[in-house]
């Protein structure tokens, strides 16, 4: 039996020969819906639900080929593996079939052996491409992800922070940047060892994530030291935010295996701006700037939130 998973979309103008091959294929476990030309099939694959494509070659409005063209250079959230149905087999239609981008060739009436074959050895494909495609997804997110506290690194903020801004230019919306800092993270190390201080900014982290709304994020900088970005925010909203982060981070201690430790962080609060010669016109000038702030922090005392000049 197939794997319920894969969906297959039969096309074929003509009603009866439709009906054969639905009847074969979703005996054999196959979910397949069906389109009477191209113009209709193109419109079904392109909502991206569809692993295999099994297409007549002569159609109405929109031919086989062509529609093989137009899968083939949609973009489309996974490979579509993609047969021909014809009752022309000579080489040269062999050829053009594949060049338009079919996978596979089938003579018309398919016989019902060889077309359950190689729908089946067109699933195999399409797993094979799923779970490459799942494998990338998960090592580019690794690659992005700090390892000890789950939140972002230093990698992606360097790639997104630049994303972030230039929307934030393009549509004249506001952006802001908190760098924020453990506060004698040392002393947390000196008195209860290594391990509890990365209990602790573990801790940290995901009080930082689960303060946040849908579009912000941190990224761990690198020690002790985390940057928040909060797009569509203006400087006040931010330090607000900032705020409520210090109180949470100075009331919730970490537990750990040494019993609950407190600490208290410190802030640095900056606003993106568009115009250039300004002192936070980039992404490397922001995060200067909430460092600076954040220096202010520290200097007059610690456990607090300041707001860059
Ligand atoms: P301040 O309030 O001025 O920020 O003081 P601090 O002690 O937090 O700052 P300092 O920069 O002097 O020390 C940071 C400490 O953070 C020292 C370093 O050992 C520790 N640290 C950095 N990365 C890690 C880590 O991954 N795990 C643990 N447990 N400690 C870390
Ligand atoms: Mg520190
Ligand atoms: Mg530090």
């Amino acid at each position: 039996m197939a794997d319920d998973n894969i969906r297959v979309l039969l096309v074929d103008d003509e009603p009866v020969s439709r009906r054969v091959v639905q009847f074969l294929l979703e005996k054999e476990g196959y979910v397949t819906e069906t389109a009477s030309n191209g113009e209709e099939a193109l419109a079904k694959i392109l909502t991206g639900r569809f692993h295999i494509l099994l297409t007549d070659w002569q159609m109405p409005k929109m031919d086989g080929l062509a529609l093989c063209r137009h899968v083939r250079e949609a973009n489309l959230p996974g490979y579509v593996y993609t047969l021909i149905l014809t009752a022309n087999s000579s080489e040269q239609a062999v050829v053009a079939a594949l060049e338009a981008g079919a996978d596979d060739f089938l003579h018309k009436p398919p016989n019902k052996h060889e077309l359950l074959a190689r729908v089946m050895s067109g699933a195999r494909i399409v797993r094979l491409e799923q779970s490459l495609r799942e494998a990338n997804e998960k090592i580019q997110k690794l690659s992005l992800t700090d390892p000890l506290c789950g939140t972002f690194n230093r990698k992606y903020l360097n790639e997104q922070l630049v994303l972030e801004m230039e929307r934030a230019k393009r549509y004249s919306r506001p952006l802001s940047l908190i760098v924020a800092d453990l506060d004698h993270f040392k002393r947390v190390n000196d008195e209860f060892g290594h391990l509890i201080g990365d209990d602790v900014l573990r801790h940290f982290g995901s009080l930082c994530m689960t303060s946040m709304r849908v579009n912000d994020w941190v990224a761990r900088y690198g020690g002790e030291e985390f940057v928040i970005v909060l797009p569509e925010t203006p400087l006040g909203e931010a330090s607000c935010y900032a705020e409520r982060l210090r109180l949470r981070v100075a009331s919730v201690a970490a537990a750990t295996s040494s019993g609950a430790v407190s600490i208290t962080a410190s802030f640095g609060v900056a606003e993106f701006s568009a115009v250039s010669g300004d002192k936070t016109d980039s992404g490397e000038n922001l995060l200067r700037a909430a460092d600076a702030a954040l220096y202010e922090s520290k200097r007059a005392g610690r456990n607090q939130v300041t707001c860059a000049k």
